[in-house]
């Protein structure tokens, strides 16, 4: 078997040797941006939209990736190649660089480049077929005036203390409020729910990530099939009252949420919009039909 390869601020090297410095701003503070992006059959799924985020998200904290997004992109095609991966996950990270125990950025070196292809660690079918439990938690999302949630930092604090309510409860998600009391997203996800015909989802303003897979799954609702989306600030009571929820992201693509505090969320088994929606995303996700046309 080959031995995994991680490309390193321009060279591929071992696992064993794919070390960052103590003095590197993303251990130090977390200052950087990452990516979690996944290839089906040895295509990138979504990697221009991917690229369009982490260099978003770089120009929100004034961090200058060395490449262009094409040689980044070219990396990430040649990251599942070498690794011989057809289906894969790929961390996409550029951190602010070394400097010293002061933490201004600028007087960190060059932003370091790492990225990892690895095989994905999936939720069990069962799941798609029986529906998440999930459970509120009280970690309300972070104020965008204070970190925007549309950044993809590796500040990931926030989530991390969600994922552990979410773990002490014994359920793989959270869903986060913001300070209104608005549902916001999961540790992870974004999160939908279903009432009638129509399919909402929180806005971005409410303080979420803008999940390649929450977009691809609005397009795919707006193209596709007859449901109505729509992004709108909703309380828990609502996802309460929904006939269905799911949660969508890279890792867990479109996935039903069957209970929630232990209550059950329509039947209590997941529904024929959220099961239409996971035909379709899979459908997207074969041999190269999610590659955007130019
Ligand atoms: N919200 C948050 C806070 C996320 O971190 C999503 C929504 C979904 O976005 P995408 O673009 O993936 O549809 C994310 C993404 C992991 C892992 O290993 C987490 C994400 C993506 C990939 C892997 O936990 N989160």
């Amino acid at each position: 078997m080959s031995k995994s390869k991680i490309y390193l601020d321009g060279k591929w090297v071992a696992k064993e040797e794919a070390k960052i410095s103590v003095f590197d701003h993303g251990v130090l503070y977390g200052d950087g941006v990452f990516e979690g992006i996944r290839a089906y059959d040895g295509v990138v799924f979504k990697l221009d939209e991917h690229m369009e985020r982490l260099y978003r998200s770089a120009r929100l904290i004034s961090l200058t990736i060395p490449k262009s997004k094409d040689d980044m992109a070219a990396i990430v095609n040649e990251a599942i190649k070498i690794n011989n991966l057809e289906n894969a996950y790929i961390r996409l990270i550029v951190t602010r660089g070394i400097g010293d125990l002061g933490l201004d950025p600028r007087v960190c070196g060059t932003p370091s480049i790492v990225v990892i292809a690895d095989q994905v660690a999936l939720f069990p079918e069962r799941c798609y077929k029986e529906g998440l439990e999930a459970v509120f938690v009280n970690t309300r999302r972070n104020v965008a005036s204070a970190l925007d949630p549309t950044i993809k930092s590796l500040n990931y604090l926030n989530n991390i203390l969600a994922k552990i309510e979410a773990n002490e409860k014994g359920v793989p998600e959270g869903i986060m409020l913001n300070t209104d009391g608005y549902v916001a997203e999961c540790t992870g996800d974004n999160v939908f729910f279903v009432k009638g015909d129509t399919v909402v989802t929180p806005p971005v303003v409410a303080g979420v990530l803008e999940g390649i897979t929450r977009a691809a799954v609005m397009d795919i609702i707006r193209t596709k099939t007859k449901y109505r989306i729509k992004e709108i600030l909703f309380t828990p009571n609502e996802i309460f009252e929904a006939d269905e929820v799911f949660f969508t992201g890279t890792a867990a693509e479109v996935i039903p949420v069957t209970r929630i505090d232990s209550r059950p969320i329509g039947k209590g088994t997941p529904g024929p919009v959220t099961l239409d929606l996971i035909g379709y995303f899979r459908e997207l996700t074969k041999s190269g039909t999610h590659v955007r046309k130019r």
